[in-house]
C-alpha cells in the first residue's frame, strides 16, 4: 500500500492541465454550493493523495508543497512509519475517552513531551485537538495557579479563533471583526520587531515590561504568552537578549512565562523549540502542528506544581490526545529523531536564507529576510522604503501557484512570504522551489 502509493507520486513538480484543473474547478462549484464562505480559499487545487513535500491534485498535477499545510507535516505526506502507527491504531481502537477509560498512547506522549521541551524540572502534560485548545488551557491553568487574571500578549501576536484566543490575537482582519465582544483581561504591548523598530532585545524588553508594570501591574498577571518566533503575525524573530529578558522578568515577579510553540515547534527551527535558541525554559508550553504529523492532537505542557494546581476533572475534553493522534504524534517524533530532521531544519534554513539573500541582493521590493531552521520569510516592502507592499506578497503568491508551488503570506500588513516546507523535502525539489519563487519576485518587481 505503502510502496504502491510511494511509486505512483514521484519526486517532481509536474503539471499537466491548467492550474486549477477540470476536476478542481468542478469540486471548488460543490464548495461553493456546500461549505461556508467564511472559509479562506486558498489555492483551489483540491487534493487527491501526497507524499514526501508533494502532493498529487485531482487533476493529476504533482504541487510542491512548500507551506506543510502551515507548518504540520513536517516529516512529509504519508511517511511509512506514521501511515503504519495510525492503520495500527485504527484497526485495534479509535476511541474510548481518555477521561473514562485511559490507554498507554496518551501516557507517552505526555512522557515525550516532558522530555522534549526546556528544562530537567518535574513536569506534567495534557492533551487536546487543536492550538487553540490548548492555549485556552494554559491560560486555564496559570489563571487557577497564581490566582491571578491578566494575561499579557504581544503585537502582531496569533494564538486562535476561538472566544479567549481571538482576544489573544492582535489581527482584527479576518480574525476578530464583528466576533466581539472579546474576553477581558488581555493586555497588548510591543514585540521585538528588529527590521521595523531597530531596537535590541534589551531595550525591547524594558519597553514592554515597562507598559506592563505602568499599566496592568506585576502582581495581576497571571501569564505571559508569546510565539518564539511569531507565525501568522509575519515571522518576527525577536531581537537577541528579548525572550531571556521577558523569562526573567516573569520569574522575578511570579507571572507564568507561556511559551506558544505550536507553528515554531516540533523541530522546524532546527531545535525542539525555538525557545532552545536563546536558551529559555518556559514554566508552560503549548504545542500542536507538527507534534502529530497530520492528525489533530495539541498539548500544555508545564511545570509540575501549575499542571497539578488543578482540582480533580478540571481539565479534559471528549477527543482530546485521542489515540490515533496519539499514535501519530509517537510515530512522528520517532522519525524526526531517526532521519535527524531537526539537523535537517538546519541545512534547508542555510540553504533558503542563502538563496534569499541573494535574491534581496537582486531586487528591490524585498525589505528584510528572516527566519530560523526551516521556518523563513520575506518581507515585502515598496521599493526603497519600509511600507509594507501587500499587493506584491498576494502576486507571488498567485504566481507560485499557477507554477504549482504552494506558497504561504502572512503578516499583520499580509506582507510577507513564509516558507515552510516539508523537512524530508530533497535538495532539488527545495531548490525548485526556490527558483520558482525566485521568479515570482522578479516578476512582480
Ligand atoms: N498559536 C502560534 O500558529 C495556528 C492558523 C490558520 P489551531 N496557526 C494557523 C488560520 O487561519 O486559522 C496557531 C498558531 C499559533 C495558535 C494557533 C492556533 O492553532 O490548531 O489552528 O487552533
Amino acid at each position: 500500500m505503502v510502496s504502491s502509493l510511494e511509486s505512483a507520486v514521484g519526486e517532481r513538480r509536474h503539471l499537466v492541465t491548467e492550474i486549477p484543473g477540470p476536476n478542481s474547478r468542478a469540486l471548488h462549484e460543490r464548495r461553493l454550493a456546500a461549505v461556508s464562505s467564511g472559509l479562506t480559499v486558498g489555492f483551489p487545487v483540491y487534493i487527491d493523495r501526497a507524499e514526501g513535500a508533494i502532493l498529487v491534485d485531482v487533476d493529476g498535477n504533482r504541487l510542491l508543497d512548500m507551506g506543510s499545510g502551515i507548518a504540520v507535516t513536517s516529516v512529509g505526506h504519508a511517511v511509512p512509519a506514521v501511515v503504519e502507527a495510525v492503520s495500527n491504531q485504527v484497526a485495534h481502537f479509535t476511541h474510548t475517552c481518555f477521561m473514562v477509560t485511559p490507554y498507554e498512547g496518551y501516557v507517552e506522549v505526555c512522557e515525550e513531551l516532558n522530555s522534549l521541551t526546556p528544562g530537567t524540572h518535574d513536569k506534567r502534560t495534557a492533551l487536546f485537538n487543536s492550538g487553540a485548545e490548548a492555549i485556552e488551557n494554559a491560560v486555564k491553568v496559570a489563571r487557577l495557579a497564581t490566582g491571578r487574571s491578566a494575561v499579557v500578549v504581544f503585537e502582531h501576536a496569533y494564538h486562535g479563533r476561538t472566544n479567549l484566543t481571538m482576544a489573544l490575537t492582535a489581527k482584527n482582519m479576518p480574525y476578530k471583526d464583528r466576533f466581539g465582544p472579546f474576553a477581558p483581561e488581555v493586555y497588548r504591548v510591543p514585540m521585538s520587531y528588529p527590521f521595523r523598530d531597530g531596537l535590541s532585545g534589551a531595550e525591547a524588553a524594558a519597553r514592554a515590561i515597562s507598559i506592563i508594570e505602568t499599566d496592568v501591574g506585576s502582581r495581576n498577571v497571571a501569564a505571559l504568552l508569546i510565539e518564539p518566533i511569531q507565525g501568522e503575525g509575519g515571522f518576527v524573530v525577536p531581537a537577541d537578549g528579548f525572550l531571556p529578558a521577558l523569562s526573567r522578568w516573569t520569574s522575578d515577579n511570579g507571572v507564568v512565562f507561556i511559551a506558544d510553540e505550536i507553528q515554531s515547534g516540533f523541530g522546524r527551527t532546527g531545535q525542539w523549540f525555538a525557545v532552545e535558541h536563546e536558551g529559555v525554559v518556559p514554566d508552560v508550553v503549548t504545542t500542536a502542528k507538527g507534534l502529530a504529523g497530520g492528525m489533530p492532537l495539541a498539548g500544555v505542557t508545564g511545570r509540575v506544581e501549575l499542571m497539578n494546581a488543578v482540582h480533580e476533572g478540571g481539565l479534559g475534553g471528549t477527543y482530546g490526545g485521542n489515540p490515533v493522534a496519539a499514535a501519530a504524534a509517537l510515530a512522528t517524533i520517532a522519525t524526526l529523531r531517526d532521519r535527524d530532521l531537526l539537523a535537517r531544519a538546519r541545512a534547508l534554513g542555510e540553504i533558503m536564507l542563502a538563496s534569499l539573500h541573494q535574491l534581496q541582493r537582486d531586487v528591490t521590493i524585498i525589505g528584510d529576510v528572516r527566519g530560523r531552521g526551516a521556518m523563513v520569510a520575506l518581507e515585502l516592502v515598496e521599493p526603497g522604503s519600509k511600507t509594507p507592499h501587500p499587493r506584491a506578497a498576494k502576486a507571488v503568491v498567485a504566481y507560485c501557484q499557477q507554477q504549482g508551488v504552494v506558497a504561504l503570506a502572512c503578516g499583520t500588513d499580509g506582507n510577507v512570504i513564509r516558507l515552510l516546507p516539508p523537512l524530508v523535502i530533497t535538495d532539488e525539489q527545495l531548490a525548485d522551489g526556490l527558483g520558482v519563487l525566485g521568479a515570482a519576485v522578479r516578476s512582480v518587481q
